[in-house]
């Protein structure tokens, strides 16, 4: 098979305004393009996002030229891998085919209108904006979607990433593109269109169908050969003219098993393609997933079970990387990816809101061993269910089914984003529950449901998160014995943390808590006089209407108020922290009845205020590092879900168990030890074990005047230990601590004169091994600084360093 590229620079003009032609960089988007010609500014920068609405409602034209020296004599098609979104594409002025689903290549057979020489190529991208619009009109009933302060309107009438249109943490940029692969296949000799496979056990062989979808110019016989794991398939297959399907079996002799990270290492297989000439390479993994769903007392569990294994899920929710398609990158998806394995994680959840991300995103979760939870792209909206709409979904679920049944870290498809429960949120789908039920029903149950069990019937479909489950319609938002539950109580219903502590959720696939990102993230849109966070571009990047109010009404039901802005954003940050801790650390605790926390969100798609724990210049948030901490294999905590009683625990993801000791030291605020309790303990493995129920008022201690440090020490050597406040720390009389930091080249070594709680190191452009740590006096702590780039050095004058007793005077 030939290819001719067609990435590259493309022309760029406007079908609907007089604006110059210019360059545009394909794969890519038409702001982006703009913003480089100096035409629109940055978006991201103060309230420029409001300043380029009109790019999303304009048409756009985007071409180039390929010049061809002869005329391929079998097919040629026209491939893109992805067109953002109304689309005609245009072969020297002749139309060769449309597009209108950005979730599925655009493949045009476009031979007849090549010619010798020079050839024009035209995209022309009609806005999607106006098409949502004109389609709403036509509705013969309304079909409505949850709105943001900057939104674009009938967003789900389209198919496109829904958050394009806006969210409550993401701006409204209704790009225009093209993603992803763009060129000319040349198919004389044919071409392998898709290869997928199913693995089929028998004890420990696995027999792997392998599928290849193969287009010929003409019937004949022609050389098959498949290669995987040093089992060799050749043969002559005859083939018809256009598309086949070929199917072949290897019987793969004990593989070994790709395992999540944590539970084993993560080991993948070349599997080798060729037909005729054209050779198509994948990584396969081979594992068995299991969603278990079995009754039990509580109501019904929700497991994951790998490899025969009951995986504990521990992760986040993942967003599109950027609002601007053309600054994603392999690198920035390592990055974040890498940074979930680093705390600990080993599922991330790619929401409904965003796309299906490209084979680099699965690459990599194959190769970090984190479990993908993959939506259909569907999000807190009612959708269409007419014959055309469910036609472009069926053929999206199946191209994507295909695409991505061969990545081993994928272990669930999921319908959509809250949409079930979204028939309770709206007007119109209260007024008439049913008809939205049969649409929800026919969409994610009759058209991707459906696809799922015969494409990839080797993986668990779920049809909404949350939901009870295929076939139960209830709405499941608030039941905690069955599904998979999104607990926004603490944040949209404004309840305090140890509202948390009230659910006992089988499997939480959301819930979060807001924060303001770090002033070296804010300086990159906002100018030093708004820096502030009720200024006009401050509450721009605010996107959720009453979050700088739940900020700040939180902050004053748990700390003493910040006296300066700098205070107050580091205190946002720990609070986050803070919150999220204490459902974690709970939730885990109920462990098996608890199997999976999925916390909202991992990143930020612009630089913004939200729920995320990595902002959007890659800064990580004290939340990053606390929950790492808290989803460590053994971790050790302690909680008060009853005022008084402190309930201790210890942790163990791993099979192994684990003897050790466990000492709780009681302090008062200038660092005297008070009490002490110690266990000899066993950590039973892949347990969460509650050691005691410590009575406080019967052990002598007031909770107002003593925190606790548990110490976990176990006979293999590792350490682990965690620090709590017994009441609120607002209430806690904290001594003015000093901390000291000594840099030794990347080494930052940090002591205290006093007990010094939630003590947040900053440098631009890096992050630290550990931080937001709670110092003992005498206690020291060395911690290594860690560049986002090479050649970025730890500055000891750009090295801050911020603890809680200095947020007051
Ligand atoms: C969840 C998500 C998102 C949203 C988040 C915060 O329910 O599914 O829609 O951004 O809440 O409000």
């Amino acid at each position: 098979m030939k290819y001719i590229d067609l990435s590259g620079t493309w022309n760029l003009s406007c079908i609907t305004r007089d604006l110059p032609e210019v360059p545009m960089e394909v794969p890519g988007d038409v702001h982006s393009a703009l913003i480089q010609a100096g035409i629109i500014p940055d978006p991201y920068q103060g309230t420029n996002e409001l300043e380029v609405q009109w790019v999303g409602r304009e048409d756009w034209r985007l071409s180039t030229t390929v010049s061809l020296s002869e005329i391929p004599r079998g097919p040629v098609f026209f491939r893109a891998e992805s067109i953002d979104t109304i689309c005609e594409v245009l072969i020297n002025g002749h139309s060769a085919g449309r597009g209108e689903n950005m979730f599925l290549p655009v493949e045009l057979r476009i031979g007849e209108y090549l010619r010798e020489g020079e050839n024009t190529i035209e995209v022309l991208i009609r806005s999607a904006e106006r098409t949502a619009v004109e389609r709403a009109g036509r509705l013969p009933y309304p079909i409505p979607h949850t709105s943001h302060p900057v939104q674009s309107p009938h967003r789900n009438l389209v198919r496109k990433a829904q958050c394009h249109a806006g969210w409550d943490w993401g701006p409204c940029l209704m790009v225009a593109g093209i993603y992803g692969g763009v060129g000319l296949i040349d198919a004389s000799e044919g071409y392998i269109r898709c290869v997928h496979t199913d693995q089929r056990w028998e004890g420990d062989d696995c027999l792997l169908d392998i599928h290849v979808e193969f287009l010929s110019s003409e019937p004949g016989a022609i050389p098959l050969s498949i290669s995987c794991a040093g089992v060799r398939h050749e043969a002559h297959v005859e083939v018809g003219e256009g598309s086949s399907t070929i199917t072949r079996t290897l019987r793969i002799r004990s593989p070994e098993r790709w395992w999540p990270a944590g539970y084993g290492p993560q080991r993948l297989y070349d599997l080798d393609v060729t037909v005729g000439s054209h050779q198509v390479h994948k990584r396969v993994g081979f594992r068995t997933v299991r969603l278990i769903t079995d009754e039990d007392t509580h109501g019904s569990r929700f497991v994951f079970e790998v490899n025969g294994v009951e995986v504990f899920c521990k992760g986040a929710n993942w967003i599109p990387q950027d609002a601007l398609p053309s600054r994603e990158t392999p690198a920035r998806a390592r990055y974040l990816l890498q940074s979930m394995r680093e705390a600990h994680m080993n599922m991330v959840r790619v929401w409904g809101g965003g796309k299906y991300e490209p084979e680099y995103f699965y690459d990599l979760c194959d190769q970090l061993g984190i479990m993908v939870w993959q939506d259909f792209m569907f999000a807190c909206a009612m959708y269409p269910s007419d014959h055309g709409f469910l036609r472009t979904v069926e053929e999206e679920a199946r191209y994507q089914v295909k695409r991505l049944k061969d990545h081993p870290s994928l272990v669930l498809w999921c319908g959509n984003n809250e949409n079930l429960g979204a028939i309770g949120w709206f007007e119109e789908t209260r007024a008439n529950p049913a008809r939205y039920l049969v649409d929800f029903d026919r969409l994610y149950e009759a058209t991707i449901g459906r696809v799922c069990d015969t494409l990839d019937p080797g993986r668990p479909y779920w049809p909404s998160s949350p939901s009870a489950g295929r076939d139960v319609y209830d709405y499941n938002w608030h039941d905690d014995s069955r599904g998979d539950m999104h607990y926004w109580d603490v944040w949209h219903g404004g309840k305090s943390f140890d509202a948390f502590y009230l659910v006992r959720p089988r499997f939480c696939s959301e819930f979060g808590f807001q924060s303001f990102p770090s002033p070296e993230t804010i300086r990159t849109f906002c100018p030093e006089d708004q820096m502030n966070p009720t200024s006009p571009v401050m509450e721009h990047h605010q996107r959720s209407p009453k979050g700088n109010r739940v900020i700040i009404e939180s902050m004053a039901r748990y700390f003493r108020f910040p006296e300066s802005p700098e205070a107050f954003l580091y205190l946002s940050q720990v609070q986050q922290a803070y919150g999220i801790q204490h459902a974690v650390e709970y939730w885990r605790a109920l462990r098996p009845r608890n199997m999976g926390i999925l916390y909202w969100q991992l990143n930020d798609n612009w630089p913004v205020a939200s729920w995320s724990s990595i902002e959007y210049t890659g800064r990580w948030k004290p939340l990053h590092y606390v929950v790492g901490r808290a989803f460590a294999p053994v971790h050790t905590a302690a909680f008060m879900k009853t005022p008084g009683i402190l309930t201790v625990v210890v942790y163990n993801d791993t099979r192994e168990p684990l003897p050790g000791k466990l000492s709780a030291t009681f302090y008062d605020f200038e660092g005297k030890e008070r009490k002490g309790i110690e266990w000899e303990v066993c950590l039973e493995g892949e347990a969460s074990s509650i050691i005691e129920q410590v009575p406080l008022d019967r052990q002598g201690i007031d909770p107002h005047n003593t925190f606790v440090r548990l110490e976990l020490e176990l006979e293999n050597g590792m350490r682990t230990s965690n620090t709590h406040f017994l009441s609120l720390p607002k209430q806690c009389p904290l001594a003015r601590a000093a901390v000291h930091a000594t840099v030794e080249g990347d080494r930052i070594t940090l002591t205290a004169d006093a007990p010094a709680f939630f003590v947040v190191l900053d440098h631009p452009g890096g992050r630290f091994s550990d931080n937001c740590l709670h110092l003992l006096p005498g206690e020291e702590r060395t911690i290594r600084f860690i560049p986002r780039e090479e050649g970025i050095t730890l500055d000891p004058s750009r090295l801050s360093v911020m603890h809680l007793r200095e947020t007051y005077r």
